[in-house]
């Protein structure tokens, strides 16, 4: 089959899925076509003359208007590729505004199905602004088939937008083949002296991950045992983060990492992983630090307990809840036991319940379904 795949290029988790997603998909033999303004952020260096390929929309600016007209040229820059490459079907990342876009193009080429994943923030936070919820409903009426990674979101797009229409649940998976633990007590020594447990947060630092519980949880934590906070990621509430953690005085023991594609360097060696979101349909970067033995302590925000099975593989509890996730690692973190039997459930599921071997023939599946229509 010939694939041609919209997706934001940014470190977001909607990149990362279709980014590892693809590559999957080309290594299994087809023809992955990546349209975008920048090469995602983890595909760097991994396309080629051989795919996955990667076809950047032109940028037009034009005195006369105010700003381009990004997604114009995108759907025309996808326009060219159904035709020159013969796509069977595109896989747009997001209703708004992958998916307008390849229903567009479907329309101008009168061929290409429209295959679209929701990932929560184009339904649960954009798509939902007035000013965009009849281009999201209409985004998401007018696919030919629409995902969404877990029952929380696809419900959630039932119940916002008044949809109809049947919505696939294929929860998101991860390369268990690379997130893994790492042993080498060298890569822990350049963070932490081998006594102080090593904490873990991952995300793009929007007001949605509250990143500020992830400084209030640890705080607690270090005043009761020796104990790292490693940030990674960069975003708009990042100063304030910071400012907090040196008001806390727990500054000397957080490091601010910036952003980078090869996260499991850092989840290799995490002892616990902290996800307090107030939105999040699936968490992807909690499966990620799962597969690598790290127990979670979240929020139970949306599709979250979906991932994080409270109890067993970590701990979930209500949204801002500083003192309740405060104890939960402390609990994971002061018991050798709880830590190794909680990593090890964490593994267990990554493998059983999120590996790509289950999840890859899904897509599969349905876009040989929509490849095959007429
Ligand atoms: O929240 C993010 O980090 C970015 C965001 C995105 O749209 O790229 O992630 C969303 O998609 C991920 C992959 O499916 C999910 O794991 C995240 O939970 C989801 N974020 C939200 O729902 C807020």
């Amino acid at each position: 089959m010939r694939i041609a795949v919209l997706c934001h290029a940014s470190a977001g988790g909607s990149g990362v899925v279709a980014t590892e997603l693809g590559l999957k998909v080309a290594q299994a033999g087809h023809d992955v076509h990546f349209i975008g303004s920048n090469v995602p952020f983890r595909l760097a260096g991994q396309t080629g003359p051989r795919g996955p390929y990667f076809h950047q929309v032109g940028s037009y600016a034009y005195a006369l208007f105010e700003q381009p007209f990004p997604e114009l040229a995108s759907t025309n820059t996808l326009v060219e590729v159904i035709r020159e490459h013969n796509v069977d079907l595109t896989h747009a990342h997001y209703a708004i505004p992958h998916a307008s876009s390849a229903i567009h193009a479907r329309e101008i080429t009168g061929s290409s199905r429209v295959i679209t994943t929701l990932h929560g923030t184009d339904v649960t936070l954009v798509g939902l602004e007035p000013a965009f919820q009849h281009t999201t409903r209409d985004a998401i009426e007018r696919s030919d088939q629409v995902t969404a990674v877990s029952h929380f979101l696809a419900q959630q797009t039932q119940d916002l937008f008044g949809v109809q229409r049947d919505i696939q649940v294929i929860h998101n998976f991860v390369d268990t083949d690379r997130f893994v633990r790492i042993h080498e007590p060298g890569v822990r020594l350049r963070f932490a002296q081998p006594d102080e447990a090593i904490v873990v947060h991952v995300s793009n630092f929007r007001g949605v991950k509250r990143t500020e519980d992830v400084v209030r949880v640890f705080a607690r934590i270090a005043s009761e045992i020796p104990a790292r906070l490693l940030m990674i990621g960069d975003g708009p509430e990042r100063a304030r983060t910071f400012e907090l953690a040196q008001q806390l005085g727990v500054i000397g023991r957080v490091h601010f990492l910036g952003s980078f594609p090869d996260v499991q360097t850092i989840l290799g060696i995490a002892d616990l992983f902290l996800l307090p979101s107030s939105q999040e349909s699936f968490g992807l970067v909690a499966l990620e630090a799962m597969s690598c033995e790290v127990p979670v302590v979240a929020s139970n925000a949306g599709g979250i307990p979906e991932v994080v099975e409270h109890g067993v593989t970590g701990f979930t509890c209500p949204v801002g809840d500083v003192d309740g996730m405060a104890d939960a690692a402390l609990r994971v973190l002061r018991s050798e036991d709880v830590y190794r039997t909680m990593g090890a459930a964490a593994r267990r599921a990554a493998v059983t319940r999120f590996h790509p071997s289950l999840i890859l023939p899904q897509y599969l599946d349905a876009y040989t379904e929509l490849a095959g229509r007429a």
